[in-house]
């Protein structure tokens, strides 16, 4: 795997930026992080957050999704968000022992922390979503997942396409996800970087165990405005073994 490239950069984003439509805030990375590395497993220490390995090569999902495209929404992108998400913590004390999950779960609409609420986002959703798929994922579900969803939706194909439908309707940029909620499965979409552990900000909260990514960064390159044949080839690539390690945890 290749080593991820340390930005050097010139100027810190602007304040107004935070606030600013994401779109603008991840085509320009910020500050270089000075906790930002290449660990294995990402996530948090009380010095901060580190961008997670991928676990595979930027071009082991191909022809489904490819290798500058991977390489680019993983070391910009989701770079992005860690070092935004550590900037949005350095003065948050209360905050720095924090698992992620905990962070996205205190970000409320009482609280519109807004540098926490778009970079932390980023960091989880990017995280979940290099974790379920893998080169040899697709194909059917199996084991507690596969019973999941036959009984929240009737049977794997009537999921996929109710799936494949919400993730088609996203309006600009968001996410689509597969939750665990109280006894059943739900699908919930979320704009920007929102996520279903927030809490009165997203309609649906519950557990995530499965996300598309469907802003144009994650597509265009290879799909252009085919945002539909994305969905199909993501489905090629989805990780149920991960999917059910996570509803097995949810
Ligand atoms: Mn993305």
């Amino acid at each position: 795997m290749k080593k991820r490239q340390f930005l050097k950069l010139t100027s810190v984003f602007a304040a107004g930026t935070v606030a600013a439509p994401m779109l603008t805030f991840c085509s320009e990375p910020n500050a270089a992080g000075e906790n930002g590395g290449d660990k294995k497993n990402g996530e948090s220490n009380s010095a901060g957050f580190t961008l997670p390995a991928l676990p595979y090569a930027f071009d082991a999902l191909e022809p489904h999704i490819d290798a500058l495209t991977m390489e680019i929404h993983h070391g910009k992108h989701h770079q992005g968000y860690t070092d935004g998400l550590n900037k949005a913590l350095k003065n948050r004390s209360d905050l720095k022992e924090k698992s992620i999950e905990s962070l996205m779960k205190a970000v409320t609409a009482a609280n519109s922390d807004i540098g926490l609420r778009n970079n932390g986002g980023g960091y989880y959703n990017h995280s979940l979503f290099w974790e379920i798929m893998s080169p040899e994922g697709g194909g059917t579900p199996g084991g507690a997942i596969a019973e999941a969803i036959d009984g929240s939706f009737g049977s794997f194909e009537a999921f996929k396409e109710k799936f494949s439908e919400a993730a088609g309707s996203v309006f600009g940029s968001g996410w689509a996800w597969l939750c665990a909620g109280e006894g059943s499965l739900f699908i919930s979409t979320t704009p920007n970087q929102d996520n279903p552990l927030m809490t009165g900000i997203v309609e649906n909260t519950g557990t995530p165990i499965l996300g598309i990514d469907v802003w144009e960064h994650a597509y265009y390159l290879n799909h252009q405005n085919e945002r539909g044949a994305y969905i199909d080839d993501f489905f090629e690539v989805i990780n149920w073994d991960a999917v059910n390690a996570r509803l097995e945890k949810a």
